[in-house]
């Protein structure tokens, strides 16, 4: 009989796994039958823009955290798919740091070509999984919004991508319930233009912190001050940009520092990071993790130890993401098509323990880098997803980091050659602090807007 395989979510991580199985069907494998549960109405995950916050249309919690005017906070040669180039998809060399409307069309361009939309079904969250002993498989339950019907199906594989930047981690500080301005988490930050002429603080020094910090002042804040609990961000800041330790307490419109100094704050944005969230998991199969590059209990960093029929995909902290993703799925997708052998259950434990061991002794960005390049490697190796230059990519972040640490407000504007194809991109034609506009129609064009060359 044909075997069935649920997959969690269409976002870049479950749409990696159809087309895993796809272009195995493509080079004449027969591959089981696939269903992909999709919350939202459509596909793409994150890159799938929403203006909502809070509930969604059908009441489920809003996946998305991406908001207007966000750009690639990372070069686009670091995250392309190694079987589908930006050139073969936009037909010309694009710039480095595509908006996100320019990478939700890559993405779904990959997609479309394979022919896998047939797969997912939408509007139609999971609501439970639960495993079937006796007979090894797993009971799905889900909501179909469009009919508004709860149904149940037997898979005999699950894999979930349901993302980890959507639940957010909201901490609280003395004298939040009397802050007289707005408190909210990056989770639901929408428009940068909401904070123009306002004072603004960003609590928290990772991305979030810092593109959502530059957003406000590409935008027009008055000021924007930004707050660590670990280590500063450390970037050269523009002249109106404080950075600032721990914030200790806030009054009605005053957030007061571990250093003993005070600002008079409009509005506070948490970019405190998120919750791996998982409700429709019971307790055996649910993964706990922060944020970090070697989640435990993950064989390979996707296979659940516990049951080796229930699948984790881009559950990690993202240096590499897109192509990543594309590196598990295939190795999913072998390990369930029988052409992967997995080894005991001491066997997988030892081998994530010393891929955890090697983690903790990660001292820098680069070896960072470097340990999520290796283990792209090994996954890549056992597999036939088209090699490409790892090596060549963690010089890429090398150098992104470099353009970073010169100036925070330029390192956009940098171009590199593609890993995949070696075609050079070309320079933008607007600096990133003056392109306002960011739909795919300006970025695409060749010239800039007459406001663009105004300001720039
Ligand atoms: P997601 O994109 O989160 O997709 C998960 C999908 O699962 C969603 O479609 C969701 O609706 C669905 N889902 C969730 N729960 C259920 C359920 N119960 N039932 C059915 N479906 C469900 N990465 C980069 O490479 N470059 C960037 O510049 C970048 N910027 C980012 C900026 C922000 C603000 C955020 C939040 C993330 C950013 N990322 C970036 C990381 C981004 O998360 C990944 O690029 C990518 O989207 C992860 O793909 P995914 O499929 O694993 O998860
Ligand atoms: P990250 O990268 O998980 O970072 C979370 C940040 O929040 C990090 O600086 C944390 O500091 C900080 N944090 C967490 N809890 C607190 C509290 N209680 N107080 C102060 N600061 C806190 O999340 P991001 O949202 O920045 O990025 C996630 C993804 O979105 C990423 O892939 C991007 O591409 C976009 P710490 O260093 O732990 O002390």
């Amino acid at each position: 009989m044909t075997q069935r395989i649920a997959i969690i979510g269409a976002g870049p991580s479950g749409l990696a796994q159809l087309r895993a199985f796809q272009s195995a069907q493509a080079k004449g494998a027969e591959i089981p039958e696939l269903v992909c549960f999709e919350k939202q109405g459509d596909w793409g995950g994150q890159w799938n823009y929403t203006w909502r916050t809070g509930l969604d249309e059908n009441g489920e919690p809003v996946h998305g955290s991406m908001y207007r005017y966000l750009w690639s906070n990372g070069p686009k040669e670091a995250l392309e798919f190694a079987d589908y180039s930006f050139d073969e998809h936009f037909g010309k060399p694009i710039a480095s740091y595509p908006p996100r409307e320019v990478l939700w069309d890559y993405i779904k361009g990959r997609v479309e070509k394979a022919g896998v939309r047939q797969y997912i079904r939408f509007n139609s969250p999971v609501r439970n999984i639960e495993f079937n002993a006796d007979s090894n498989n797993f009971t799905v339950t889900v909501h179909d919004h469009n009919k508004d019907e709860v149904y149940s199906e037997v898979f005999d594989f699950v894999v979930v991508a349901s993302g980890h930047f959507s639940t957010p981690n909201v901490p609280q500080y003395p004298g939040f319930e009397h802050f007289g301005g707005r408190i909210l988490h990056a989770h639901d930050f929408r428009d940068a233009l909401e904070f123009k002429g306002k004072d603004i603080l960003v609590v928290g020094s990772s991305y979030s912190a810092e593109d959502i910090g530059s957003q406000c002042y590409k935008y027009g804040a008055r000021s924007i001050t930004s707050c660590y609990r670990s280590k500063p961000m450390g970037y050269k800041w523009p002249h109106n940009w404080e950075e600032k330790p721990a914030m200790t307490h806030v009054d009605v419109n005053t957030v007061f520092f571990a250093d003993g100094t005070s600002k008079k704050i409009d509005a506070i944005i948490l970019c405190t990071g998120y919750l791996h969230h998982f409700p429709f998991l019971p307790e055996e199969l649910r993964l706990k993790t922060n944020n970090r590059l070697w989640p435990l209990n993950l064989y390979k960093g996707v296979v659940w130890e516990n049951n080796t029929r229930l699948f984790y995909l881009g559950m990690q902290d993202q240096w590499y993401s897109f192509n990543m993703f594309d590196a598990q799925a295939w190795y999913v997708r072998d390990v369930i098509m029988g052409r992967i052998e997995l080894p005991a259950l001491d066997a997988m434990r030892a081998h994530s323990a010393e891929w955890r061991e090697r983690e903790l002794q990660l001292s820098s960005d680069k070896e960072s880098y470097e340990y999520q390049g290796s283990y792209i490697q090994d996954l890549i190796d056992a597999t036939d997803y088209p090699n490409f230059d790892i090596p060549a990519v963690n010089e890429t972040f090398l150098k992104w980091k470099k353009h970073k640490k010169q100036d925070i407000m330029t390192f956009r504007d940098y171009s590199f050659p593609s890993i995949m194809t070696g075609t050079a991109s070309p320079a933008h034609h607007t600096p990133w602090l003056y392109a306002l506009d960011d739909s795919l129609e300006a970025y695409l064009s060749d010239t800039p807007k007459a406001d663009e060359i105004k300001r720039a």
